[in-house]
């Protein structure tokens, strides 16, 4: 079993795979400085579930399994030199890098944040390329990436995984094919580091020979795990607020506590959903099937299936009788659009899909109803706005 470094392990996706990693049998350490519950404490918007210090959650682990977890507290962004040291230390077979700031609407908020999140993420990426190439190059870096640097364009084009087979005219006439990384058209700052991390990851695999997996996942749903289910102190984080709650599991407790289900503009936005508990397997699956050295970055779509906003609060409001909301769309969005993905690498693994009609929804329902008191009314409403009202009016006159 491997020697594994999972960096943003506290958080929602983090922790449980850890706690899977782990279970599995592989050697597990996490760093994470915590930044997320510092910026929950920032924003006044706690997890809905009660979520334990990760020193509590390591040792309920340790408790209910026998099995180890180490930690390290290490801002991966900053401190580079601390980062090179738990690496030519560890010599992990695997690193995977959940390590960045995940919000959209965060990243919009101001200035402030949208530097806080290009500086975090591009240097936490970097740094980790950097420590690799130079002190333990067999590594595999297996690295969250989003379903939204591709752009929700679709006019029924299929999104390959990750790259786009072209022929491109020569002067003289000859179609020369050509396989590119697929155009990105990110929708956020947030979404636009994550289409910065492709192009770190191209170089570094061309000119390093890392071995590179990045994963496009689409948005998760959800909160348990098998893992997570094994004792209260071991509780996934719920994000329900309006920066960083998605949209699935925000309509679930928006329906636990009798809030209208916010759908922004006409809900006609589609878009891409993995459920928690797949996205701790296919991760243990991309570490099980490496790219060989020297080989292009390999691209796998973490995503199971694609829904239309407006259908998931119409089918949480018939399950639920919640009333169904159509606010103002405070992002800068498409109002309609299509969506096909290609996911056939992680179904060729062998990963058979959680879906909605799984029966799992009823279970996110039920934690939304346990945790109903927890959840902060005023924290709801997004309220960071892609366009400011006054820039909407300023004239284009260069
Ligand atoms: P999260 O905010 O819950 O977890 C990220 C973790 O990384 C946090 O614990 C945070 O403290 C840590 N972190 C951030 N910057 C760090 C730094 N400089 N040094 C050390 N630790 C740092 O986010 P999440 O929902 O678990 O997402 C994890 C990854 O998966 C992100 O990269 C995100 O882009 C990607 N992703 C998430 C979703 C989703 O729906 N949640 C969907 C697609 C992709
Ligand atoms: N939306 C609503 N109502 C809400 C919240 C969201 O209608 O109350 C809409 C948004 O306008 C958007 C869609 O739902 O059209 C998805 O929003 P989201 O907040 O659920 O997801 P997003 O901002 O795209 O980000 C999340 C994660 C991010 C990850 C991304 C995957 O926070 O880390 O990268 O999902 S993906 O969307 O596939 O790029």
């Amino acid at each position: 079993m491997g020697n594994i470094v999972v960096i943003g392990g506290d958080g929602f996706c983090g922790w449980p795979t850890s706690l899977h990693l782990s279970n599995l049998g592989h050697h597990v350490t996490i760093i994470d400085n915590l930044s997320r519950r510092t910026i929950a404490d920032e924003l006044g918007a706690q997890s809905l579930t009660p979520i334990a210090s990760i020193a509590d959650r390591l040792s309920a682990w340790k408790r209910v399994t026998g099995r180890e977890i180490d930690f390290l507290n290490v801002d991966v962004a900053k401190d580079f030199d601390a980062l090179m040291a738990v690496i030519t230390d560890l010599q992990p077979d695997a690193v995977v890098h959940f390590g960045e700031q995940r919000a959209a609407p965060y990243s919009m908020k101001g200035a402030v944040q949208k530097r806080y999140t290009v500086d975090n993420n591009i240097s936490a990426t970097h740094n980790l390329l950097v420590a690799i190439a130079a002190v333990s190059p067999d590594t595999h870096v297996v690295h969250l990436g989003t379903m939204g640097v591709y752009g929700y364009d679709g006019d029924g084009l299929e999104i390959p995984e990750g790259y786009l087979d072209v022929k491109v005219e020569a002067p003289d006439g000859r179609l020369l094919p050509r396989s590119i990384l697929y155009p990105t058209n990110p929708g956020s700052v947030y979404h636009m580091t994550k289409s910065l991390d492709q192009l770190l990851f191209q170089f570094y695999a061309k000119n390093d020979h890392i071995r590179i997996t990045d994963l496009h996942q689409g948005i998760v749903w959800g909160t348990q795990t098998d893992e997570t289910r094994l004792d209260e102190a071991l509780i996934n984080r719920f994000d329900y607020d309006g920066d960083y709650g998605t949209v699935l599991n925000r309509f679930l407790i928006e329906a636990a506590v009798g809030h209208p289900l916010t759908v922004h503009g006409t809900g006609g936005q589609t878009r891409a959903f993995i459920n928690i508990q797949d996205t701790v397997r296919c991760v243990a699956l991309a570490i099980e099937n490496p790219p060989e050295r020297g080989d292009r970055v390999r691209v796998r779509n973490q995503m199971t299936e694609t829904h239309r906003v407006r259908d998931l609060a119409a089918m949480i409001a018939k399950i639920t009788g919640a009333a169904v909301d159509f606010v103002d769309n405070p992002r800068n969005e498409a109002a309609e659009n299509e969506l096909k993905v290609s996911n056939r690498s992680f179904l060729a693994l062998g990963l058979t899909p959680i879906t909605l009609s799984n029966g799992l929804m009823t279970e996110t329902l039920e934690i939304s109803n346990r945790y109903a008191d927890r959840c902060d009314l005023s924290k709801i409403p997004a309220k960071s706005l892609w366009r400011k009202a006054d820039e909407d009016t300023v004239a284009v006159t260069a």
